[in-house]
């Protein structure tokens, strides 16, 4: 299983992930993607879920029209792990 994330680690995801906030309440990280309109949006939900199926590490997500709102967390660590940030980096990536 995924090790949490240091304090260390934790110290550097502001710069690391820049638009990713902590989400209040639990050990998890938030970003909202706002896109031009649905079919953009749709396209990067598609080419994200093949990285997520590959990492097998999956994020909680929703989308609507053109906006997706993503929540990372590690469940089987109960809080952030280094395959969050992994995610986190392919998404941003992924957005362009
Ligand atoms: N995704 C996330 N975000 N956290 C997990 O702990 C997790 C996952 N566990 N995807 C994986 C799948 C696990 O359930 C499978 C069996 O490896």
């Amino acid at each position: 299983m995924a090790a949490s994330l240091t304090e260390t680690e934790r110290a550097h995801l502001a710069e690391d992930l820049p638009g990713w906030r902590p989400v209040e309440g639990r050990d998890a990280i938030a970003k909202r993607f706002v896109f031009k309109d649905f079919n953009q949006a749709f396209g990067f939900m598609a080419r994200v879920a093949l990285v997520a199926e590959k990492m097998d590490h999956h994020p909680e997500w929703s989308n609507v029209y053109r906006t997706v709102d993503v929540v990372l967390s590690t469940h089987d660590a109960g809080g952030l792990t280094a395959l969050d940030v992994e995610l986190a980096k392919a998404m941003d990536r992924i957005a362009g």
